[in-house]
C-alpha cells in the first residue's frame, strides 16, 4: 500500500513540477520521500530559491508561510492545514503592539516560530542556528526578543553585553524535559554526550555537553569522535541522524520530546496535495512585504 502511495506521490510530484520539503522533526516516511530535509533556517534559505512550480511543505504553518512570503510565485501548500506551533501562537500581534509601544525605539527579533503578521512587526527574525550571532550583530544595546523565553535567556547568556527583553512563550514540547529526565537518561548511557536544544527550559542545559540548534546537533553528532549521544530535542531527529552517521548510537533524551504538530502530516496528505486537494497558502501582499523585510534581513544579515 505504502509503496504504492509512494509511487503516486512521485509521479505526481514529477507531473506538478512540484518540491516536497520537510523538517527534522517529520515522520520518518516523510523525510524520506522530502526532495529537502532541514531545520527551519535551511528549508527558508531553500524555499528562496527553488526554480519548481510549486512547493509542498511538511512541517507546521509558520515554516510554509515563510516558503510563501520568500518565493511568492509558486504556489505553497502545507500538506496538513492543521499543523501550527502552539509557540508562535503564544505571541499575537495585538499584544507585541503594545509590548513595542512600552520599549519605543528597541528592535524587536523574532525567532521563525511566529506568524506572518508579527515578523511583519518585528525587526529582524532569528532561528536557534542564528540567534547568538544575530543578536549579537545588532547596533542597539537593548532587544525585544519573541516568542521563546528560552531561546531568549540562551542568547542572553552568550551574548552578556546587550539587555535581552524577553516574552513569556515556549515551546510546549521541549519544555516538558526535567532534570530527572536527563538523569535517568545519563544513568541509562553512562558515558554518551549530552546534545540539547535551547528551547529546553534553562533548569535542565546544566546536563548538557554541548546546546544547540537541530542543524548544530546533527553537524555535531557527524563531526565528533564520540559514538554514543543522548539527544535533547524532538523525535524526527534521530531519524535524520541515522541518515548522516549511521555508525554512531543516538538515543531521545525522554520519550517526551515528541511534537504532535510535527507529526500531523502522512503520506496520504502528501498525496492529497499534491493533487490539488489542499488549499495553498495565500497573502495579502502588503503583509508579505512588512514580513519580507525581517526574514531578508535573517538570510542576508550584512545587506
Ligand atoms: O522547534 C522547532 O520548531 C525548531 C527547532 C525549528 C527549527 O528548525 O529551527
Ligand atoms: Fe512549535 Fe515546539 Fe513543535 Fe517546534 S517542536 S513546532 S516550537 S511546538
Amino acid at each position: 500500500m505504502s509503496v504504492l502511495l509512494i509511487e503516486r506521490i512521485k509521479k505526481l510530484k514529477a507531473e506538478k513540477n512540484a518540491l516536497i520539503m520537510a523538517h527534522n522533526y517529520q515522520i520518518p516516511e516523510i523525510q524520506d520521500i522530502a526532495d529537502i530535509v532541514g531545520d527551519s533556517y535551511m528549508l527558508a534559505k531553500y524555499a528562496q530559491t527553488t526554480d519548481k512550480d510549486c512547493i509542498i511543505f511538511c512541517g507546521v504553518h509558520f515554516m510554509a508561510e515563510s516558503a510563501k512570503i520568500l518565493n511568492p510565485s509558486k504556489r505553497v501548500i502545507l500538506a496538513n492545514p492543521d499543523a501550527g506551533c502552539p509557540m508562535a501562537d503564544m505571541v499575537q500581534p495585538k499584544d507585541l503592539k503594545a509590548f513595542k509601544e512600552k520599549y519605543p525605539g528597541v528592535p524587536v527579533v523574532a525567532y521563525v516560530n511566529t506568524s506572518a503578521e508579527v515578523k511583519a512587526l518585528s525587526d529582524l527574525c532569528c532561528t536557534s542556528s542564528n540567534a547568538v550571532s544575530l543578536v549579537k550583530g545588532l547596533k542597539e544595546e537593548k532587544v525585544i526578543f519573541v516568542p521563546d523565553r528560552n531561546l531568549g535567556t540562551f542568547v542572553a547568556e552568550q551574548v552578556p553585553e546587550k539587555e535581552i527583553i524577553l516574552w513569556e512563550g515556549f515551546c510546549i514540547t521541549h519544555e516538558r524535559v526535567e532534570a530527572e529526565d536527563v538523569k535517568k537518561a545519563v544513568e541509562a548511557h553512562p558515558g554518551a554526550k549530552v546534545l540539547m536544544h535551547p528551547e529546553c527550559n534553562p533548569t535542565v542545559w546544566g546536563f548538557a555537553d554541548f546546546m544547540g540548534s537541530t542543524a548544530q546537533i546533527i553537524d555535531y553528532v557527524s563531526n565528533s569522535e564520540d559514538q554514543e549521544f543522548i539527544i535533547g530535542t524532538e523525535a524526527g531527529i534521530l531519524h535524520s541522524l541515522k541518515k548522516v552517521a549511521p555508525e554512531k548510537t543516538c538515543h531521545l533524551l525522554s520519550d517526551c520530546l515528541v511534537c504532535q504538530n510535527m507529526k500531523k502530516t502522512t503520506l496520504e496528505d502528501v498525496e492529497k496535495a499534491l493533487s490539488g486537494g489542499v488549499a495553498e497558502i495565500l497573502m495579502d501582499e502588503g503583509l508579505r512585504l512588512r514580513a519580507e523585510g525581517a526574514l531578508l534581513r535573517m538570510l542576508k544579515p550584512n545587506d
